[in-house]
């Protein structure tokens, strides 16, 4: 079937699904956690609830809103995007802390592996993409300070319209996915265009969410990248531009200062920009799965 709707007419319960169902293939055959953490964790966490119900004096409208609220979640399929916006960033946290390399940030429900590989460094796009074209050059290295050859980084981004290939209609499969290879010294040079901001979906649970507690919907305009090289751990990190006005208040609480970028207008309507990553080794006790 020829698609005939346009990114301007993505829906949340939409979006949602393909975020959940994207999240289940990845998970297949995932590790069982053990029964003692499952019992400790779910046990600290209904009493940190007990506690909020106790602490604000919870009424039964309020509770039923709730019930209500978190059965929506589900039906519109927002639990991946519920939890990778206000939860994730402190897993994120807890299991790179340990790193002395490139500060990383959270994953975020949009990543698809496997995305093609161009040839030329530019990423796959439209003949039209709209949006500021960025080139950016960059070089992964150890923490030692040796390039690491043969790195991968792969990029994913949001559209100048703020819309996801893949999780958005009317979109090419990968446009703005790309994965890019480095050359012996660790250096690669990727061509793309500048995301805008990314303003999560205001009509599902999430948006219902924001909207009943006045807050506001909206990430700065990022990149989202995973740098791989062997024997190095993974490293899941996103990049920002200054000046965003939402690199201060970010939704998913995703903002690093290392992670933002200096780009240079290159006074022909392009940018470009110089950013590099350094990667842990690798250990028995590395993190698997970021
Ligand atoms: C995004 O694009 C994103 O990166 C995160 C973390 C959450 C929602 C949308
Ligand atoms: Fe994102």
């Amino acid at each position: 079937m020829t698609e005939t709707r346009t990114e301007f007419e993505a829906r949340a319960a939409e979006s949602g699904a393909g975020a959940t169902e994207a999240f289940r293939k990845k998970q297949r055959g995932g590790a069982a956690v053990p029964a003692e953490r499952v019992s400790a964790m779910a046990r600290d966490a209904l009493e940190a609830i007990h506690d909020v119900i106790r602490k604000h004096q919870m009424t039964y409208e309020e509770y039923d809103a709730l019930k209500t609220w978190l059965i929506r979640v589900g039906e519109d399929g927002e639990w991946p995007l519920f939890l990778d916006v206000w939860v994730e960033h402190v897993v994120e946290d807890v299991n790179t802390s340990h790193r002395s390399g490139s500060k990383g940030s959270i994953e975020g429900p949009y990543y698809v592996p496997d995305a093609p590989q161009p040839e030329d460094g530019v990423i796959p796009m439209r003949e039209d993409e709209p949006g500021t074209p960025l080139t950016w050059t960059g070089q992964v290295t150890s923490t030692e300070g040796a390039p690491l050859g043969g790195a991968t980084v792969e990029l994913w981004h949001a559209d100048a319209n703020g819309f996801y290939s893949q999780y958005a209609p009317g979109l090419p499969e990968w446009n703005l996915r790309g994965t890019f290879l480095a050359d012996e010294q660790g250096r690669f040079t990727i061509r793309t265009v500048q995301p805008a901001p990314y303003q999560i979906p205001t009509d599902g649970a999430c948006g219902r969410l924001i909207a009943a507690a006045d807050w506001h919907a909206w990430r700065p305009a990022h990149l989202h990248v995973k740098v791989s090289a062997p024997g190095h751990e993974l490293l899941t990190a996103q990049l920002y531009f200054p000046g965003d006005p939402h690199n201060e208040d970010d939704i998913a609480s995703a903002v690093k200062p290392e992670l933002v970028l200096d780009p240079q207008d290159a006074g022909d309507g392009t940018v470009s920009v110089d950013y590099g990553f350094v990667l842990d080794p690798a250990t028995a006790d590395s993190p698997t799965t970021r």
